[in-house]
C-alpha cells in the first residue's frame, strides 16, 4: 500500500466525480469506506468496507477526503470529518481540478475539493471539508465555512458569508454581502437576497423560510 494513496469516504454519485478527477490528476486512491459496505465499487475504486476500517492501522497512513455530497442528513459530512480525525486519520491536502480557475489570493482549507470549471475570486477564504462543485461560482471576499457544499453552478457573489454546514443548492444565486448561518439548506435554484439565520431551510425566488423537507437537496 502506499502510503499517499487516498482514502475516500462515501462511494455514491459525489464519490464518482470526486474519483473520475483525481484519476485524471493521477492521485492514487487507496478504497472507499461506506455505509453499505456491500456496495459495488465505483470506476475500478473498491469499497474496503464499513466505517470499522477507519480504525484499521493502514487506513491511518492514508490522507481521506469525505465523498459524501449530499446525503440529506445535513450534518452528515461534518459528522464522517469528524469520525476520521477521531480515528487518527489525517485529511488530504485541497484537490482543485485543472479546469477551475482560484484566485493566488484565496485561501483553501484541508480536505476541500474544487471540482470542473469552479471558480474562487480574490481573497476568498474557505474551509476544510468543503466543496466547490461544477461551475460554481465563489466570488471576491467570500467566507465560506467547514464543511459547506456549495453545488452545481450556484454562483455567491461577492462578499458572502456562509456558516458552517450549510448546502448552497444548485444554482441558487446568493446576493454580495448576504450573511448565511450555519446549517442552513438553500434549495435548487433560489436566489437569496436577505441575510439567514442558523438552521433555516429557504428556497425560492426570492428565497423564503419553508419547511424543512420541501427544498430539493
Ligand atoms: O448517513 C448517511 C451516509 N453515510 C454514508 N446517509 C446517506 N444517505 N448516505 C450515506 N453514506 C453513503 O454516501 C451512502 O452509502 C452512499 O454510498 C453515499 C451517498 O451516495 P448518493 O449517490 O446517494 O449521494 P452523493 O452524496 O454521493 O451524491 C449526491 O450529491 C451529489 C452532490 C447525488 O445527488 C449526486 O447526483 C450529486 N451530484
Amino acid at each position: 500500500m502506499k502510503a499517499t494513496s487516498l482514502l475516500l469516504i462515501g462511494g455514491g454519485g459525489h464519490a464518482s466525480v470526486v474519483i473520475d478527477q483525481l484519476q485524471s490528476m493521477g492521485i492514487s486512491i487507496l478504497g472507499i469506506v461506506d455505509a453499505n459496505p456491500s456496495a459495488q465499487g465505483v470506476l475500478g475504486v473498491p469499497i474496503l468496507g464499513g466505517y470499522e476500517v477507519l480504525d484499521s492501522a493502514d487506513s491511518r497512513e492514508c490522507p481521506f477526503l469525505v465523498t459524501v455530497g449530499s446525503a440529506r442528513a445535513s450534518d452528515v459530512r461534518t459528522q464522517l470529518w469528524r469520525r476520521a480525525l477521531a480515528a487518527g486519520l489525517q485529511p488530504a491536502d485541497l484537490v482543485i481540478h485543472q479546469s477551475a480557475e482560484v484566485s493566488q489570493t484565496a485561501e483553501l482549507g484541508k480536505g476541500s475539493v474544487v471540482l470542473r470549471r469552479a471558480i474562487v475570486n480574490t481573497n476568498a477564504r474557505i474551509g476544510s471539508n468543503v466543496i466547490l462543485n461544477t461551475a460554481s461560482i465563489v466570488e471576491h471576499d467570500c467566507i465560506i465555512d467547514d464543511h459547506v457544499h456549495v453545488s452545481i453552478r450556484a454562483c455567491l457573489c461577492g462578499n458572502v458569508s456562509v456558516g458552517e454546514g450549510s448546502f448552497v443548492g444548485a444554482g441558487t444565486v446568493i446576493r454580495q454581502g448576504i450573511r448565511i448561518g450555519k446549517g442552513v439548506t438553500i434549495g435548487a435554484g433560489s436566489t437569496v437576497i436577505r441575510d439567514v439565520p442558523d438552521g433555516w431551510t429557504v428556497a425560492g425566488v426570492p428565497a423564503v423560510r419553508i419547511n424543512t423537507g420541501e427544498a430539493s437537496r
